[in-house]
């Protein structure tokens, strides 16, 4: 077991990314290396773009890859997180401004955090994450008028260096994916709002991608499953398929 090995301190952990060092024990220092990092992966896209579609192929490639994968949501994953995805998804009597809205999310966040995602990466596995920070710049940000320093500050705050290894992003035209979306159930909180206010979430994910291109990478999504399959496939095999 990996996880229990015991190191001379001098193979030093720097090929393990994050790993732990619990010196301790007998007469000479060791390192407890733990395990390597885990891989954070989220899928970020507007309204009906296809994530939670391909989310399940993600996770299907990536098990056939004997990774062990933890899927999880924003807002959501932990159960203060799914009350306020209710609050935040389906309030519709209440009036909640943007600022309050935005500090929800990372209220959401910073217990989904502490909980589910940096256990699951301390202990090596894949975790795959429905939205995350780059949804409240696209939206809170690109769609409410919330200047991006300010969310960059929280984000400081609450994530200290946590930040996603890879981001899927699924790119498709505003009304496509409204159209999508708009087939399968009533309009939520978000589903409401304009064309205007998806347009500018829409350029703000393509803006954050095009300052990152490493870490997001843009999927058409406005092309059939299996081109869309075959897209993230490949990407999964550059991004992950080494580590
Ligand atoms: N939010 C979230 C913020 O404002 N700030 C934040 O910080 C965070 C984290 C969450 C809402 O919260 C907001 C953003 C959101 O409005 P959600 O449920 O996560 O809500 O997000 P939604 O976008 O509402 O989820 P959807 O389910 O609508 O979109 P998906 O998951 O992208 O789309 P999906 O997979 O359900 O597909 C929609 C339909 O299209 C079909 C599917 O079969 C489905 O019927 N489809 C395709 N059809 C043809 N060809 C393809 N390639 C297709 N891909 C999918």
């Amino acid at each position: 077991q990996q996880g229990r090995d015991q190191i001379p301190a001098e193979r030093k952990a720097a090929d393990f990314r994050g790993a732990r060092q619990d010196a301790h024990c007998h007469d000479k220092p060791v390192i407890n290396i733990v395990m390597p990092r885990g891989i954070f992966i989220t899928l970020e896209g507007g309204e009906g773009a296809g994530k939670s579609t391909n989310l399940a192929f993600v996770r299907k490639w990536l098990e056939r890859a004997g990774r062990e994968v933890v899927v999880t949501r924003e807002p959501g994953g932990t159960e203060l997180g799914e009350r306020v995805r209710d609050i935040l998804l389906h309030g519709r009597e209440l009036h909640i401004s943007a600022e309050s809205e935005m500090l929800l999310m990372f209220a959401a966040r910073a217990e989904h955090i502490a909980r589910v995602i940096r256990p699951a990466l301390d202990a090596g596995k894949i975790v795959l994450c429905d939205r995350f920070t780059d949804a409240t710049y696209a939206y809170q940000g690109g769609g409410r008028g919330i200047p991006a320093a300010r969310i960059a500050a929280i984000e400081s705050w609450v994530q200290g260096d946590l930040r996603p290894d890879l981001t899927l992003l699924f790119d498709v035209p505003v009304e496509a994916g409204r159209r999508r979306a708009g087939l399968r159930s009533e309009p939520d909180r978000f589903e409401q709002e304009s064309n205007e206010f998806f347009a500018r979430v829409h350029a703000t994910y393509l803006a954050r991608a095009a300052s990152e291109p490493g870490r997001m990478r843009v999927i058409d999504a406005s092309q059939s499953l299996e081109k869309v399959e075959q897209q993230i496939g490949s990407v999964l095999k550059e991004v992950v398929g080494g580590r």
